[in-house]
């Protein structure tokens, strides 16, 4: 039982070595990627990864939960002063198990989706084939207008009066634009439906002010922690009062077993990060960088979904450069630049050789980096792109790659 990780397992430690090496040395761009603190990493490491409380604070069905319910409790409390809600679950596991939740507490099987396609930036969790809403819900897709690239409220509120959904979810994994949510609450109201938003992606610029708020109009709000709101891997559900019942049973019994106790410490911690004023610079660093990045990009004829970004991410449209988002991906890793292939709207190519490519700035901004490192990364991705053939450029970039990366150290 005693002996450190080393004395233990040095073949793990090894591993963790090397991947902390690879996070060092590398440019995370995966717009959903962020580095978490120490304080939140000491919180999630710790002992409460020993206790299972299954049920909810003061009412488990085990003993010794004083002190969980006490994390719990505080990280509730801070979350409702933060997201300005009136009940949130911080149990719940992941992005994908939050939205679970509220089609379990919302929903009957066969009850009609209304959500975002794959291709429009929708996520899998959404009703994509293949996926749990998928097998017990009827899914309508909406897509994205041809010109703009951006939500078509009109056309949207006609498949609405068509479909009749049940539930509306606006929300996105690579859409770069904000999103107006009492347009969707007018829509939902129309037809009767439930409104959900999930805004995994955008919760930090959501709590920085820096993007409209869902909470006002939502029936529920699902997001994660570790993406913008850079805390540890996890997911969270907002709703009002009336839902709180549903949601939490849905929650724990529904779908979950004993929450993750050393998560929800780590939650409270990112929740009173993202409550400091340096957390609204931070975010607003983020967008800065975004568009830095997108104007390089266009600056060197790149063309972007929609033209740019309101937000953290750029969707780059690579189907008129000769390559793959799976080859630009690729190649970009290569010289240590890291990002994800991604379909951009009416793609002719399948989700895992897509026209697109994915970029964010969450990560390169939590170390320190600002315009003119974008401007710097977006004239080495524009090089690559051009010159995919060209293996000693990518040999020469990965080495200032990494020279960059070492003035911006990650922890
Ligand atoms: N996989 C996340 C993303 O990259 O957007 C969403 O869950």
């Amino acid at each position: 039982m005693s002996g450190s990780l080393e004395k233990i397992d040095p073949e793990v430690k090894e591993i963790l070595h090397k991947e902390f090496v690879r996070q060092q040395n590398n440019l995370t761009l995966i717009a959903s990627e962020n580095y978490a603190s120490r304080a939140v990493l000491e919180a999630e490491g710790s002992v409460l990864i020993n206790k299972y409380a299954e049920g909810y604070p003061k009412r488990r069905y085990y003993q010794g939960c004083r002190f969980v319910d006490e994390i719990e409790e505080l990280a509730i409390r801070r979350a409702k002063a933060l997201f300005r809600c009136e009940h949130v679950n911080v149990q719940v596991h992941s992005g994908t198990q939050a939205n679970m939740a509220v089609y379990q507490a919302l929903l009957k099987p066969g009850d009609t989706i209304l959500s975002l396609s794959l291709s429009g930036g929708g996520h899998l969790s959404h009703g994509s084939e293949g996926s749990f809403p998928y097998k017990y819900h009827r899914i309508v897709n909406y897509g994205l207008d041809r010109v703009s690239e951006r939500f078509d409220y009109e056309e949207i509120r006609k498949i609405a009066k068509e479909c009749h959904p049940r539930l509306i979810i606006v929300g996105a994994s690579a859409y770069p634009r904000a999103i107006d949510f009492l347009a969707w609450r007018k829509i939902a109201d129309e037809v009767g439906a439930y409104l959900l938003a999930d805004v995994a992606h955008i919760i930090g610029l959501i709590v920085a002010g820096l993007h409209p708020d869902p909470v006002p109009y939502a029936d529920v709000v699902t997001a994660t922690t570790q993406k913008t709101l850079r805390g540890p891997r996890g997911g969270l559900i907002l709703c009002r009062q009336k839902y709180a019942s549903a949601i939490d049973k849905a929650v724990f019994p529904g779908i979950q077993g004993g929450p993750f106790m050393h998560v929800i410490a780590a939650k409270a911690v990112c929740f009173k990060e993202a409550s400091q004023p340096e957390f609204k610079s931070y975010q607003r660093q983020i967008i800065s960088n975004a568009k830095a990045l997108a104007e390089v990009l266009k600056e060197e004829g790149f063309r972007l979904v929609s033209g740019g970004t309101d937000n953290h991410l750029v969707v780059v449209d690579l189907s008129n450069k000769g390559i793959t988002g799976d080859r630009a991906a690729a190649i970009l890793e290569e010289a240590g630049i890291v990002v994800n292939k991604n379909s951009i709207p009416f793609d002719k190519r399948p989700p895992f050789s897509p026209s697109g490519i994915r970029l964010g700035t969450p990560a390169v901004t939590t170390r320190g980096m600002k315009e003119a490192e974008m401007r710097t990364i977006g004239k080495w991705i524009s090089r690559i792109l051009y010159n995919p053939q060209d293996r000693l450029l990518r040999k020469k970039i990965k080495g200032k790659v990494k020279e960059l990366c070492q003035k911006f150290p990650i922890y």
